[in-house]
């Protein structure tokens, strides 16, 4: 019988390179040339390998994800998912959720069963955190419902604010176990 969605997700307060996962995915720009915020953390954890073997893989459009390995992270694997920068929600909802299935699907091809996202776009991208945390959650839960793999999805947030905010809506969708 196939594992019930609620045992299939997680919820973290803190930084993402600290979890020790399959993969971990960054919040990337289009060069993938690493950057600041959650970005930056990856690739100082990850060593200097980590932009070379990324920026071979670039250009990546906004809606899209490539991945490498984690190199000195505990993760095997880093995706480098890019989230629209936000002008608004019509269009721009699209595009965060496949930065989101397009993480998961890379996962799934590369046998990752565990993977943890940050808050993709939320910070120097804009995106308002409200809606951001909706779309992640129905982007996720609709793949998980759809696939067997990645068997475990962590969302990381970084800010308790980002973290009651998941908290409340797994809860109200009862996937919170
Ligand atoms: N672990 C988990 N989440 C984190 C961490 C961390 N160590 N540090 C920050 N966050 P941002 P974006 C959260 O700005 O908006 C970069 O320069 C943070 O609290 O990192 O998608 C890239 O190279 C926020 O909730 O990503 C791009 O150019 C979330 O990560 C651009 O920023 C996303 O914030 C991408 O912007």
């Amino acid at each position: 019988m196939a594992t019930p969605i609620e045992s299939r997700i997680r919820l973290f307060l803190g930084d993402i390179t600290s979890l020790d996962c399959d993969a971990i995915v960054t919040a990337a720009n289009e060069a993938l040339r690493g950057g600041g915020g959650v970005d930056g953390a990856v690739h100082s954890a990850a060593g200097p390998e980590l932009v070379r073997a990324s920026m071979a893989l670039a250009p990546c459009p906004a809606g899209e994800a490539r991945i490498t390995d984690g190199f000195n992270l505990a993760a095997k694997f880093v995706i480098h998912a890019v989230g629209p920068i936000f002008h608004d929600i019509e269009t721009d909802r699209e595009t965060l959720a496949n930065a989101y299935t397009s993480s998961l699907s890379l996962a799934a091809e590369n046998n990752a069963a565990s993977v943890a996202f940050p808050c993709i776009s939320t910070g120097v991208f804009g995106f308002p955190p409200d809606s951001a945390c909706e779309i992640a959650i129905d982007a996720v839960v609709n793949w998980l419902r759809a696939h067997d793999q990645p068997e475990w999805v962590t969302f990381c947030c970084f800010q308790s604010d980002d973290h009651r905010r998941y908290k409340e809506r797994l809860t109200e969708l009862r996937l919170l176990s």
